[in-house]
């Protein structure tokens, strides 16, 4: 019934071509983000879920490490970054990090999640060095380390090529590269929000290589700050070509703007019904993405349960720790255990399923 009201609607000609199976245009792309019928969005965004996936919809058992904040970018939209000598201000040492790795033992993670600001004051034998101790003391857990931003970075300042320091961080542990560091890819937002880094093209560039390599990585998108429907949509198109290319993107994740001691405070942060739409049009126009993910921890446990109806079957992790969102003022907790995962999937009317980072299945339930 409701097949026929999406298909007799004003989307109906796009909607049409989700049931065949087409690829969807930029001009269907913006109809859709303009489009104010979250429901038949969220119908359409369902329908290409189960299509892909079926029924159940993924966490992980993972742990975040997030070795330093000293960053030599400081983006406007950033509250974790600072300067060095900055009140708060923190690295790491490899000690420290050991000691979180054993404390983390317990919890047996199946995936440790590393990232952190671009520290110059660090070598890069820091960075091999952190893979090889955390890997030492979890041995069975995947390591999902450094954004395109920090391997950019590393490559400047080690003077090895991106491949060079992919193919030295594989050696050293790295299992694949999260989605971080995307932001929006049009350059004149680029240029407001976050002048000191890498282009959008750069980011592209470096996850394209590590797919060459073989390693798996994951893409994000930064919303809900200065940038237009239409940046959306070109930025989830730009993932879909370099998808087409190399295809080694896992998972989507938009990441809602968390505005709070940034220097973008003034601005309001998303809407339950932005973040829905947002979700729902990824999984429209992504359609060579395996998995659309709700990261739980910057769109509240609610939002990211209503998601899994908006064409999201992954949840993200039980975390432990977060810093990124919460210095920017998220007020979730930063921990759920996996019966908090069972009960939000089951609900939804789902399978819940505790997968690795590569998406095996390590418990179906
Ligand atoms: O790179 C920074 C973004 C990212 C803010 O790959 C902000 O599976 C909102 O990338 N408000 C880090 N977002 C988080 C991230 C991530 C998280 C979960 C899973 C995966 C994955 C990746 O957060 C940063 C930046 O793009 N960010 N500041 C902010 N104020």
């Amino acid at each position: 019934m409701l097949k026929e009201a999406v298909l007799k609607g004003p989307l109906g000609d796009i909607a049409e071509k989700v049931f065949q199976g087409e690829r969807l245009s930029r001009e269907d792309g913006i109809r859709l983000m303009e489009s104010n019928d979250l429901l038949a969005l969220g119908f359409l965004a369902d329908f290409v879920r189960r299509r892909k996936v079926g029924d159940e919809v993924y966490f992980i058992n993972n742990a975040h490490i997030n070795y330093t904040n000293i960053c030599r970018n400081l983006c406007r939209f950033c509250a974790f970054g600072r300067p060095a000598g900055a009140e708060g201000a923190y690295t790491l040492t490899l000690e420290e990090i050991a000691q979180k790795a054993r404390r983390y033992r317990e919890y047996n993670p199946t995936e440790i999640h590393i990232v952190g600001g671009l520290n110059p004051a660090l070598p890069f034998s820091y960075y091999e060095d952190m893979l090889r101790t955390i890997k030492e003391i979890l041995p069975n857990a995947h390591l999902q380390a450094f954004d395109a931003v920090e391997i950019d970075f590393l490559s400047e300042i080690s003077g090895f090529s991106v491949e060079e320091v992919l193919l030295r961080l594989k050696k050293a542990g790295l299992g694949s590269l999260p989605g971080g560091g995307a932001e929006i890819f049009n350059p004149a937002i680029r240029k407001e929000i976050c002048p000191r880094k890498i282009s959008g093209e750069r980011w592209l560039k470096v996850h394209a290589t590590a797919h060459k390599l073989g390693l798996r990585s994951n893409a994000t998108m930064l919303y809900g700050h200065i940038e237009s429907l239409a940046d959306r949509v070109d930025h989830l198109l730009a993932l879909r070509k370099q998808q087409d290319e190399t295809g080694g993107f896992m998972a989507f994740i938009p990441l809602p703007f968390h505005p709070a001691n940034t220097q973008l405070a003034h601005l309001p942060p998303t809407t339950g019904y932005d973040d829905l739409k947002t979700l729902a049009v990824s999984r429209l126009l992504l359609d060579n993405f395996d998995h659309i993910k709700a990261f739980w921890i910057m769109l509240t446990p609610k939002v990211a349960q209503i998601a899994l109806h908006f064409g999201v079957d992954d949840l993200d992790g039980t975390v432990r720790e977060e810093h990124i969102a919460h210095d920017a003022g998220a007020e979730t907790p930063q921990y759920h255990p996996a019966e908090e995962f069972l009960r939000l999937i089951r609900e939804a009317g789902r399978i819940p399923v505790e997968r690795d980072t590569l998406y095996n299945v390590v418990r179906r339930y």
